[in-house]
């Protein structure tokens, strides 16, 4: 896919910049994972019979209906069994290759990031993958697909839940400290496919911000951080991110490529 024309001068500062720092970072969320046939969440084709994720991924909706919240965890879990990593995926792998210190931190769980050969991946969101016993706190990868519903613990019998955070749960406290971490010593951070609605993951972008990172946006969308963000690349981060990639590799092996400042 060529870059659009509109995006050529500001990869070329983006890449530029990213050719010059030690230390960064990219944020994403589920449109990372929309061209692998992975639906969002708020957008078109994410409401699953009708349910907003605010009505399923809670404590709350699975104490009511364990059968009803691991039935759309199944029926993710044969979605996401059936994509492949796109080429955002694959350019944002590609980038921990060219930055010396690349850290990815995103919300989704469908573990498409490592799939695609990314490496310091930080899952804050959990992974859809494994499961937690409810009753003895045992996590283990699980991969059946379908998987029997609800399933249970092999070990004390207890009911199994997805190892996901939901809504009114705190995201895992290690998780969280290498999250601060990774944004404190980012000097650009990347904020691709998010809608920045959901906190705290919302707020990393201002959080990195204030600790002197420049942001960049990938999104075809506006969302509430686009007025924070020094780049903006309006599009679908599989057909802006390879051009970043392009880029970056280019201007290492060459210097920047003087066609392609802006005047
Ligand atoms: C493309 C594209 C393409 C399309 N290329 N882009 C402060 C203020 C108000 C509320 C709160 C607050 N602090 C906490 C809250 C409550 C709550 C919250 O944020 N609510 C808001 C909705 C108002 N937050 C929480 O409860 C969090 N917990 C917490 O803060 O705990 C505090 C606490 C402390 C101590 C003890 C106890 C508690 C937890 C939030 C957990 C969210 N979980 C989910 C489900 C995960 C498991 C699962 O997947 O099933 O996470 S909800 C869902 O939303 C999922 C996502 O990760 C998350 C974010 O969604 P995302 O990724 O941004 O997707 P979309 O669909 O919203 O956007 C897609 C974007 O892609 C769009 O912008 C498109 O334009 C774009 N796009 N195609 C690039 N090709
Ligand atoms: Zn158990």
């Amino acid at each position: 896919m060529a870059t659009k024309p509109e995006h050529a001068p500001i990869l070329a500062k983006l890449a530029e910049l990213l050719r010059r720092v030690r230390q960064a970072a990219a944020l994403t969320g589920a449109g990372v994972s929309h061209e692998s046939g992975i639906p969002t969440f708020r957008g078109p084709g994410g409401l699953w019979r009708n349910f907003r994720p605010e009505e399923l991924a809670t404590p709350q909706a699975f104490a009511r209906d364990p059968r009803l919240v691991w039935e759309w965890y199944d029926w993710r879990r044969g979605l996401i069994s059936q994509a492949w990593p796109n080429p955002g995926h694959e350019a944002l792998a590609a980038l921990e290759g060219l930055v010396p210190d690349f850290t990815l931190i995103t919300q989704n769980v469908d573990g498409l990031h490592t799939l695609a050969g990314s490496r310091r991946v930080l899952e804050v969101h959990g992974s859809i993958w494994e499961v937690r016993c409810t009753a003895c706190g045992q996590v283990k990868a699980d991969r059946r697909v379908p998987i029997p519903i609800p399933p249970y613990c092999n070990s004390c019998g207890g009911l199994l839940r997805p190892n996901v955070v939901w809504f009114g749960e705190g995201l895992a406290a290690d998780v969280l400290d290498a999250v601060q971490h990774a944004l404190k010593q980012a000097q650009v951070l990347l904020v691709v496919g998010t809608s920045a609605v959901v906190q705290p993951a919302a707020s990393f972008a201002l959080w990195a911000k204030q600790w002197g990172a420049k942001l960049a946006e990938i999104n075809p969308e506006p969302t509430p951080l686009t007025p924070h963000c020094d780049f903006v690349l309006t599009g679908k981060s599989g057909e802006v991110l390879p051009g970043l990639a392009a880029e970056l590799a280019f201007s290492q092996a060459h210097g920047p490529d003087p066609s392609k400042k802006s005047p």
